[in-house]
C-alpha cells in the first residue's frame, strides 16, 4: 500500500466546479476541500512514535512527567459477584473540568518547550495539533451533522492547528441531565478500572477503595506522538486512559533496535462505556461508536480499546478488548452494520492523507502568524479555508523559546 501517492483528478481548489454526488455542477467555494471526492489512496503511514509525555494534575497544573498515568485494574468476577457496578455512583460529587476555559494548544506547547530544551533539538513536524482535531477530520467523510471551526497558523515553519472554542461553546447542544449523567459514567467507568500506580506498588486499600473518592476529569495523561500520512508528517498529543500492565523507561530502553525496543505506545489502553447489546439497533449503533474509537486509538498508536458495557440505568455488567487494527475489519463483516452508514477505514485514511495535504499546501506558508479558519458547516461537502485577522492562539512561551538563537 505504501508509496507514491495516487493523486485523484478531481482539484481540490480554487472555485473549480464539482460534479456534485447529484451529477449537478456546483460552484465550490474558494480555497475548499470537497469531502465526498478528495483522496489520496493508499497514503505510507508513518508508525506512530512518542516523543514526550505530559500530565494535568487535579488542579490543571501541568507536569511534564507521567503523574497521571493510570493503570488498568479490573476484573471481570468483581464485575459479575456485584451484580453490577453502579456508575452513577458519586455524580452530586464529580469534580468536572471548566471546559468553558480555552486551554488552545498550552499543554502540547509547553511540552514541546520541556522538551527541546532537554534535548536541544526542535521538533521535526508539518502539523501540530491534538489528536482530537485529527480524529474529527479522519471521521469527516462519514459524520456530516456536526459543523466545527478550526483555526490554524504557520510559525517557524510548522502548521499549528486549534479548535475554535467559541464556535463550539456557541454551536453546541445543551447537554440535557440524561446526558451529562452519561458521561458521568465514562469518567466514573475509568476510575473503577484503573490504580494510581503498577499493582504491587499500591497498597490494598488503594486498590479496594478506588471507587470511593471523587470523580474528576481535571488530571489527565497526555502521550505526544510522531506520526504522519502521505507526505505529512505530524506531532499530534491525546489523553491515554491508561496503560495494560506498565509503561516502558525510555531510560532502560533501547530505541535504536526495534527487535529490543519496548515501545510505550504498545502498552496503552482507551476505555469507553457502551450499553448493553440487546437488539440489532444496538449492535448498529454501538459499530458507529466503534468507528471512532478505532480513529482515535488508530491515530495514537494505541492498540486496544476496553469497552465497559452497561445496562440502561448505569450498572457495570461486563466489560471486553477490542484490538484496535482489529475494528474496521470487525464493523466490515458485522451483519449489523446498518447499510447506511457503511464506515470504511481505509477509504477514511485516503480522505485524511489528502484534507492534510489540502491543509499544508492550501494555507500560505510564507505567512507566518496569520491565523486561517478551517470550517465545516453541517452537512456541507466542502471544508473551506478562510484568513483572519485574529491574532495567534500559540503559547508565548513557546513562541519565545523558538524564537531563541540555540534552537536556529
Ligand atoms: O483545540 C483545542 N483546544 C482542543 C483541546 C481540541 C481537542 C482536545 N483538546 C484538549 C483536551 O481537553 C485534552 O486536554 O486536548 C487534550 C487531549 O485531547 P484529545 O485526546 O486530543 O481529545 P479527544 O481525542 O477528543 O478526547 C479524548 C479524551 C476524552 O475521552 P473519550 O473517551 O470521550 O474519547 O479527552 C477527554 C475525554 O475524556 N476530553 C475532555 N475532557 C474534558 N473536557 C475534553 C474536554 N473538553 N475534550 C476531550
Ligand atoms: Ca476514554
Amino acid at each position: 500500500m505504501a508509496g507514491r501517492p495516487h493523486f485523484q483528478s478531481t482539484p481540490w481548489t480554487n472555485g473549480t466546479p464539482q460534479v456534485s454526488s447529484h451529477g449537478q455542477r456546483q460552484q465550490a467555494p474558494a480555497l475548499s476541500l470537497p469531502i465526498s471526492s478528495a483522496r489520496i489512496r493508499g497514503p505510507a503511514m508513518r508508525q506512530p512514535r512518542e516523543v514526550t509525555s505530559f500530565s494535568y494534575d487535579n488542579n490543571r497544573s501541568l507536569h511534564f512527567d507521567d503523574s497521571s498515568l493510570s493503570y488498568f485494574y479490573l476484573l471481570q468476577d468483581d464485575v459479575t459477584a456485584s451484580g453490577g457496578i453502579d456508575l452513577s455512583a458519586g455524580y452530586n460529587v464529580f469534580k468536572k473540568r471548566d471546559d468553558t476555559i480555552d486551554e488552545h494548544l498550552d499543554g502540547l506547547l509547553l511540552s514541546l518547550v520541556d522538551l527541546e530544551k532537554n534535548t536541544r533539538k526542535k521538533t521535526t513536524g508539518d502539523i501540530i495539533t491534538w489528536r482530537g482535531i485529527v480524529t474529527k477530520l479522519l471521521c469527516l467523510p462519514y459524520s456530516r451533522n456536526d459543523g466545527f471551526e478550526l483555526n490554524a497558523v504557520w510559525f517557524d515553519r510548522q502548521l499549528f492547528i486549534e479548535e475554535d472554542l467559541p464556535y463550539k461553546l456557541a454551536t453546541q447542544r445543551l447537554p440535557d441531565q440524561r446526558s451529562e449523567l452519561m458521561s458521568y459514567w465514562g469518567y466514573k467507568f475509568e476510575q473503577i478500572a484503573t490504580i494510581p500506580r503498577q499493582w504491587n506498588e499500591c497498597s490494598r486499600q488503594e486498590v479496594e477503595s478506588r471507587g470511593q473518592k471523587p470523580v474528576s476529569n481535571v488530571a489527565q495523561y497526555c502521550s505526544v506522538v510522531k506520526t504522519g500520512l502521505g507526505d505529512v508528517r505530524m506531532v499530534i498529543a491525546g489523553e491515554v486512559d491508561c496503560v495494560w500492565d506498565y509503561k516502558p523507561d525510555p531510560k532502560d530502553n533501547v530505541d535504536n533496535d526495534p527487535k529490543l525496543f519496548d515501545n510505550p505506545l504498545d502498552h496503552y489502553v482507551e476505555l469507553k462505556t457502551n450499553r448493553v447489546i440487546q437488539s440489532d439497533r444496538d449492535a448498529s449503533t454501538f459499530e458507529n461508536k466503534l468507528f471512532k474509537v478505532w480513529a482515535q486509538s488508530f491515530l495514537l498508536g494505541v492498540p486496544k480499546a476496553i469497552i465497559g458495557f452497561r445496562t440502561e440505568q448505569g450498572y457495570l455488567q461486563t466489560f471486553e478488548e477490542f484490538e484496535t487494527q482489529k475494528i474496521p475489519g470487525i464493523v466490515k463483516k458485522s451483519k449489523y452494520s446498518n447499510p447506511y452508514t457503511t464506515w470504511d477505514g481505509v477509504d477514511a485514511l485516503a480522505f485524511l492523507a489528502a484534507c492534510l495535504q489540502w491543509l499544508k499546501t492550501t494555507i500560505p506558508r510564507a505567512e507566518e502568524n496569520v491565523v486561517w479558519k478551517i470550517r465545516y458547516l453541517p452537512r456541507s461537502d466542502y471544508l473551506t479555508a478562510s484568513k483572519t485577522d485574529q491574532q495567534s492562539f500559540l503559547h508565548p512561551g513557546f513562541v519565545k523559546w523558538r524564537g531563541e538563537p540555540p534552537m536556529k
